[in-house]
């Protein structure tokens, strides 16, 4: 049987080295560091950005089919609750490891810059990684809560290990706190600790999502036996999940979860039945003793959420030079071409405002005499819930621009899709974020938001970009006149508010970044700022409207 002539096969998209080819990273950066600096972390991120592009992306597509797996028995009997890791994923830790993805966001030679390079590396990392963000997030948040309780005991028995560049000696921490009764509302936490025979704390309790549960530490929540209901009765728990020879104590891995995407992460529902356990600081206010991991696991998703984005479009960025369709390449094709423009716009944006909240980060932590931690606060949910929507939005076009190929798995297109969408979901959904964001301007007001919009506006010297600038003053004043709502209202437009001020952070990030780089910059990536400024100003420059009439009685 003859088989039709084919005349052309398509090549699939490439990729190149992630940070020479990152335009707005490495502006950013050289907006930020000393040249000193980095100069001295230049051979770091090149490597690991070619690696990204290169190997591990190779990696990544050909461990595609590839899951985790638990075995629950052995062949004889035994309860054994083992979890096999993939191979990008075992590959990733060692890396992780080498390159100090946590251990370089707590070097203290670094200063106020140790935040910048470490989620530089983390940008590179993250997209040709298979999610193994997900344990590094939670194990920063883990050693920065860990650094910081006063707890001696703990803090040297664990800080060696989650600041360890030595993949053998690097430990991993798990974030357990979901539970049937909620995961938005950990406040419901069933959970029970009680203190054994011989002092021992001991925590009974079912965790219904716990994000990679191979880790070797894990915090958690558990209510101490007598302690009132509400938050304020958690206490936060230190756990080692596995004794010296690798067995769990006293914890029953009951099943990975089938999810939507994130698939190569191991997410498990646990039994634990008398496991024991470690305070960690003291015996209640357990919410706002886990705060501090929830708001860097935050700036992780919204790290996380750029680099998707920016995974992306380089691979439609790449396919649009090697398509061919009515007699042209893609990227010759005026709406396509200005359909990747837009979409670049909306990644420059949302990664100049978060690459910006990173900073503010390594200010904070260091008490620079710039730094604002009442800002941080609300930058932290602000940019969580904007950058996780706009990776929804973005990747679901990016699949488009594939045409059916971004609907085909075998592409690994679509797993991009898939993965965004958990970035609105976990840590917070839009919603939640959305209240706590309300809470944070509820306890620091609007004025460290807006001082600093100010303040950014007014050190643009550029004269197109000065436009930008006169036309975004006037929305600063009218998103503040939003807020001037009853407290019912506010809650019901909080979705609205927190998308204004996103966008509004977001148009004025990228705007001041693009003025800095007509200075500090080469001249093509200059270029290029500039004009992806101008296009999102043309294309955002708007507030979402607040509701005038409930309508809710007519619907439900
Ligand atoms: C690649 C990306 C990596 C991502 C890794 C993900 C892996 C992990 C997967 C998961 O574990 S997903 C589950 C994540 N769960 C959440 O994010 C919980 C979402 N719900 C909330 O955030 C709620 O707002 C919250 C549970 C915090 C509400 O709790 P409460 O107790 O009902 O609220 P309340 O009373 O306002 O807060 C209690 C205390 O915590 C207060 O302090 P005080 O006791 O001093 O008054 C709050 O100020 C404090 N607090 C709450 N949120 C805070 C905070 N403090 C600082 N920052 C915050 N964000």
């Amino acid at each position: 049987m003859t088989r039709p002539h084919i005349s052309t096969t398509q090549s699939a998209p490439r990729l190149g080295n992630q940070f020479l080819e990152d335009w707005l990273l490495r502006a950013w950066l050289e907006s930020q560091l000393p040249g000193e600096l980095l100069r001295e972390y230049h051979p770091i991120l090149d490597e690991l950005g070619r690696q990204s592009g290169d190997e591990l992306y190779r990696m990544q597509q050909a461990d595609r089919i590839h899951e985790p797996r638990l075995t629950q028995w052995d062949a004889w009997g035994e309860r054994i609750d083992t979890i096999e890791l993939t191979e990008v994923w075992q590959h990733a830790h060692k890396l992780a490891a080498e390159y100090g993805l946590i251990a370089t966001g707590y070097d203290s030679g670094l200063n106020e810059h140790a935040r910048s390079l470490q989620f530089a590396l983390a940008w590179l990392f993250i997209p040709s990684t298979d999610f193994y963000g997900c344990p590094l997030a939670m194990t920063d948040g883990a050693t920065r809560i860990l650094s910081d309780a006063g707890n001696a005991t703990l803090a040297e028995r664990a800080l060696p290990h989650l600041l360890s560049r030595d993949p053998e000696q690097f430990w991993t921490s798990g974030q357990w706190m979901t539970e049937t009764v909620g995961g938005s509302d950990i406040s419901r936490t069933e959970t029970v600790a009680r203190k054994d025979e011989h002092g021992q704390w001991r925590l009974t309790g079912r965790k219904w999502f716990t994000s990679a549960a191979t880790s070797e530490i894990a915090l958690t929540l558990a209510r101490p036996e007598g302690n009132p209901e509400g938050s304020r009765g958690l206490a936060l728990f230190y756990i080692e999940p596995h004794d010296t020879d690798g067995r769990l104590r006293n914890i029953e891995i009951l099943r990975l979860k089938e999810k939507l995407g994130t698939r190569k992460l191991p997410t498990a529902e646990l039994w634990l039945r008398d496991a024991p356990a470690e305070p960690v600081s003291g015996l209640e206010r357990g919410v706002a003793a886990i705060a501090p991991m929830l708001n860097l696991t935050r700036t992780w998703n919204a790290v996380t959420a750029c680099t998707l984005m920016r995974r992306g479009l380089a691979l439609a960025g790449d396919y649009a030079q090697r398509r061919q369709a009515f007699g042209h390449k893609l990227i010759n094709l005026p709406l396509h071409r200005r359909t990747l423009t837009d979409l670049n716009a909306d990644w420059a944006a949302a990664s100049a405002a978060t690459l910006n909240m990173v900073a503010e980060l390594g200010r904070v932590e260091h008490a620079h005499a710039e730094a604002d931690p009442a800002l941080l606060r609300m930058l932290t949910p602000m940019i969580k819930l904007g950058s996780a929507r706009d990776a929804i939005s973005v990747l679901s076009e990016v699949l488009e621009c594939f045409g059916g190929a971004g609907y085909i798995e075998d592409t690994g297109l679509p797993q991009l899709l898939r993965d965004a969408q958990v970035l609105s979901i976990w840590e917070g959904t839009t919603n939640v974020l959305a209240m706590d964001l309300l809470r944070a301007i509820h306890q620091v007001g609007l004025e460290p938001w807006l001082a600093s919009q100010h303040r950014a506006l007014s050190e643009i010297g550029d004269d197109a970009l000065t436009q930008i600038a006169e036309r975004t003053r006037p929305l600063l004043e009218q998103v503040t006149a939003q807020f001037e709502l009853d407290e019912h209202r506010r809650i019901r437009n909080a979705r609205a508010l927190a998308l204004n001020l996103y966008r509004l952070t977001a148009l004025i990030a990228l705007t001041r970044l693009a003025d800095l780089a007509q200075t500090r910059c080469d001249d093509p990536t200059a270029t290029r700022l500039k004009a992806v400024a101008l296009h999102f100003a043309t294309l955002r420059m708007r507030l979402e409207p607040i509701e005038r009439h409930v309508v809710d009685e007519a619907l439900f």
